[in-house]
């Protein structure tokens, strides 16, 4: 298929004011009837006789009309894509559409699907045109009336977006019906349906000026216990939006429906979210902390989309970081808010390191804003969303929060309604302050990880220091020659008493206190006022999505570890201590003597920070968790061997572990249960840390070590210790593991959401059964290969949360995930397409891994029937 470019972009050339849709819902003939006040786009070059074009795949159709008047060919025809009427009326017209879907026959679950007997709908991208003729497109928006009828026993819930206004019962009194109307025009991207037999969890909200919001949480019958957490999250965040950003609801409803099949997390249509039920239901029997955290930031980030992406839409598909970045950024923020925000700091940019620089540094890698695709889904990416975000605080941290919420206001006020482009968003941030951002631009269009490799020389008898800034940014792929970026450098320089130096930064050089500009390939600045050896504090709270070198020593470290004023630069600091001794043990003649002399300084530096009462448990928790094997291997970069990390890894966790086992005791004994479980920042931040020595105990293997852990998932009164435990045990060869995995499955098995992390417990197993476990998995009464969730607890977290059994040296992995890809890919090819990321980093395996994983790519190259999916993503990757 040819790609789609960002340079051909036309405005449209109809337009769709309101759009009458009467949907009669059956499992496997749902009648759609479409009518469409159509007219000519006045902005649009358009010529006598243009065909109006609708987009449309898989539907029947059955009749169309044009002003009342059946239409016969040739006065349209239809193809695979759509719908084209080759001479509409030059004066706006009506147009209705019949057309039939099978909802029960839809395994890609775009368009209307049916979810565990649900009937509910996903559109974005391009879903609206798998349930009727339409432009679907974010630049046309239209008014939706929607009448749902179907069946009272099968969905006596009957849900679209905007306010319900009519209801009633049909003759026969088996079927009813329900008449929503949305008055926002909205892109057919947020339009959404839900029929089905649900239970719901009902609540108010006030806005600010007075409005009265019912909300709704719909769920399976049973589970409305569940749903409070999501409830209180939901109602947190609108508050948070009203005072942080000044934006209020805008419906006198609000709803979230929680379904079981679904490609995403969740979706912001208008009015009426749909949720991956991962993503609402908690207890504290059944979901973990971190589940808790994501459904309360995903529930934030849905609801404030209404604002940054509904009210404000995209202009095109290539726009989607203007409202994904720029939505993620709001609710890392709220969360920073809600809990701590070093802690939140942290865990956004382990994620972005994660699993943005490998896209970013790789075959996949791609501008936050595309310039060209083949298949928009495959867009949905770190890169878009979390180095979108990060282009998003990049501009905060440039102009200050006060300037930059003039910024927001301004893009508010002037783009309400319209579908716009990141040009117009930047402008409101450079109109309201009056700061250039010509240069910043670069950031939305050129891909790549910026490395800054950095120097810093002192003078002692002058009092002085410069620091010089090298910036490279290595060639990705269509972009071989980049410039610099523009990087806001928060720095400080540490005094030998371990306070920050007063110092003097030359004039011009600064953005704002403590920000460097750093703008050219090189960039040097001087400071006075030195007065002794400067310790570098570099790129404070990470101020910029980058990389930076700097010559540090382990002692250096250290000194940070204890020091550093920045909380985010002294976990950084001990992050780079511990994977640096771990790179280190790789290449060691004498690799025991090393990590021995490693193990013991690092765990004298961490026990310091245990034993500070200022910090808090949840940051003491992110210190004493080393870095992953795949963060060690990605700071590798080449000739990757996870077999030799995890070695190198487990040596120096193991020893660490033993320099410090008084202290790991004691923290375990002082943080152990007894309080009423409560999902907030403290309580969870305590379950943290214990579970974090626990971690670093069973590192040592010992029986005593085991003991402990069976204990902590026999005694777990809450899901937190209990699947913590759980993933630890079917980790290792501890006598307990087959026990504990069955009591586990017994406990579980007929809970669809908990059994989940089950098979992922299993899945991300070191151990080098695992991938037969896993073969034999996929087999399993419990395993659903056309539901996402599973396939994401099982095949997922074997190819993307475990690095050693994945990249086996025999290449199994590699073939076993090809094999699956394929066998998904013909039932949902945007889960399968999202499956192979797991190969983004190939290139940088040593050489026979890296030979046995493009063999996988190629095989699955060949397949004959490979969706556009999954082609693009291959086909990029095999480059
Ligand atoms: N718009 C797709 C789901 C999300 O990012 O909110
Ligand atoms: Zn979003």
């Amino acid at each position: 298929p040819k790609p789609v470019l960002l340079a051909d972009y036309r405005p449209p050339e109809y337009l769709i004011d309101t759009v009458d849709l009467d949907i009669a819902l059956d499992p496997i003939k749902t009648r759609v009837v479409s009518k469409l006040s159509i007219r000519r786009n006045p902005q649009s070059k358009i010529t006598g006789k243009t065909p109006l074009k609708l987009d449309g795949e898989l539907l029947e159709l059955e009749s169309i009309s044009l002003n009342g008047k059946k239409l016969r060919r040739p006065a349209y025809t239809v193809s695979e894509t759509g719908l084209t009427i080759p001479a509409p009326p030059k004066e706006p017209f009506t147009l209705e559409v019949t057309t039939f879907v099978n909802p029960e026959a839809n395994t890609a679950l775009q368009g209307i699907y049916l979810s565990r007997g649900v009937y509910c709908s996903q559109c974005e991208a391009q879903g609206f045109r798998r349930i009727t003729y339409f432009l679907d497109r974010p630049d046309v928006l239209a008014r939706y009336t929607v009448r749902l009828e179907a069946d009272i026993a099968m969905a006596p819930v009957l849900l679209a977006n905007g306010n319900p206004i009519a209801r009633g019962t049909l003759a026969g009194r088996k079927r009813h019906y329900a008449v929503w109307h949305d008055p926002h025009p909205k892109p057919s991207y947020l339009f959404a349906i839900v029929g089905g037999d649900l239970a719901l969890l009902a609540s108010m909200f006030t806005t600010r000026s007075g409005r009265k919001v019912d909300l709704g949480i719909y769920v399976e019958h049973g589970k409305e216990a569940r749903a409070h957490w999501a409830m209180d999250s939901l109602k947190r965040a609108m508050r948070w939006d009203e005072t942080r950003f000044g934006r209020e609801y805008d419906l006198d409803v609000f709803n979230i429906v929680a379904v079981s099949d679904f490609n995403m997390g969740a979706m912001e249509n208008k009015g009426l979210n749909i949720f991956n039920d991962r993503l609402i239901l908690a207890s504290p029997e059944t979901a973990t902390d971190a589940n808790y955290e994501s459904i309360e930031s995903v529930v934030a980030h849905e609801y404030f989309h209404n604002w940054t992406g509904n009210r404000i839409t995209c202009r095109d598909w290539f726009q989607l970081c203007l409202k994904e970045g720029l939505t993620v950024y709001r609710d890392q923020e709220f969360s920073a808010e809600s809990r701590s925000r070093t802690v939140q700091r942290i865990t956004d940019v382990r994620q972005l390191r994660a699993l943005q620089f490998p896209e970013d540094q790789g075959p996949l890698a791609h501008p936050v804003r595309p310039e060209s695709y083949i298949e928009i889904n495959n867009f949905y990416t770190p890169t878009v969303y979390e180095k979108g975000a990060e282009v998003v605080r990049m501009i905060e941290t440039i102009l200050g929060r006060e300037k930059f919420r003039a910024g927001m206001d301004l893009y508010f006020d002037r783009h309400d309604g319209q579908a716009v482009t990141i040009e117009d968003f930047v402008a409101c941030f450079a109109d309201a302050s009056g700061v250039d951002f010509t240069e910043f631009m670069r950031w939305y269009t050129q891909s790549g990880t910026p490395e800054l490799v950095c120097d810093l020389t002192f003078d002692r008898r002058r009092k002085a220091a410069e620091l010089t800034v090298h910036q490279t940014l290595k060639p990705s792929p269509g972009k071989a020659k980049k410039q610099p970026q523009f990087v806001p450098l928060a720095m400080a320089l540490l005094g030998e008493n371990g306070k920050e130096m007063d110092i003097a930064v030359e004039e011009g050089k600064e953005i704002r206190p403590g920000v460097l500009a750093v703008t050219h390939h090189t960039t040097k600045f001087r400071f006075g006022n030195v007065t002794s050896r400067p310790i570098p504090s570099l790129l404070r709270n990470f101020s910029a999505p980058v990389n930076v070198t700097i010559a540090l020593s382990d002692d250096d470290l250290a000194f940070m570890m204890h020091h550093d004023s920045d909380l985010f630069n002294r976990w950084q600091a001990s992050n780079k201590y511990a994977s640096r001794s771990i790179l280190a043990h790789l290449d060691a003649k004498r690799p025991k003597t090393l990590i021995a002399s490693k193990a013991s300084k690092f765990a004298a530096a961490l026990e310091h920070a245990l034993h500070d009462s200022t910090l808090d448990d949840a940051y003491k928790a992110e210190l004493l968790k080393l870095p992953a094997v795949a963060d060690v291997a990605r700071e590798k970069a080449v000739r990757v061997d996870h077999a030799a990390i995890f070695e190198a890894h487990r040596a120096f966790s193991c020893a660490v572990a033993e320099k410090l086992a008084d202290t790991l005791d004691e923290v375990y004994a002082h943080t152990s249960n007894g309080v009423k479980f409560s999902p907030n920042a403290k309580s969870a931040g305590r379950r943290a840390l214990r579970n974090a020595a626990l971690t670093l105990m069973t590192m040592r293997g010992t029986g005593d070590d085991y003991a402990r852990l069976e204990a902590h998932y026999r005694q777990a009164s809450n899901m937190t210790d209990a699947a913590h435990a759980l993933v630890l045990i079917a980790g290792v060869d501890s006598p307990a593991r087959d026990d504990v995995l069955q009591d586990f499955f017994e406990r579980w098995k007929d809970d669809h959401l908990v059994i989940d992390m089950w098979f992922a417990a299993q899945a991300q197993s070191p151990r080098t059964e695992t991938l037969d476990e896993v073969k034999a998995l996929c087999a399993h009464p419990l395993f659903k290969i056309t539901t996402p969730n599973k396939v994401r607890a099982l095949i997922g977290a074997f190819a993307m949360a475990n690095p050693l059994q994945f990249n086996r040296a025999d290449g199994a992995g590699y073939d076993f995930l090809a094999e699956k890809v394929l066998e998904i890919d013909a039932l949902n090819p945007q889960v399968a397409a999202r499956m192979l990321g797991a190969f983004r980093s190939y290139r940088s395996l040593e050489p026979k891994r890296k030979g046995r994983a493009k063999s996988a790519l190629k095989r699955a190259a060949m397949a004959t029937r490979l969706s556009r999916d999954c082609r693009e993503i291959v086909s990029r990757m095999l480059e």
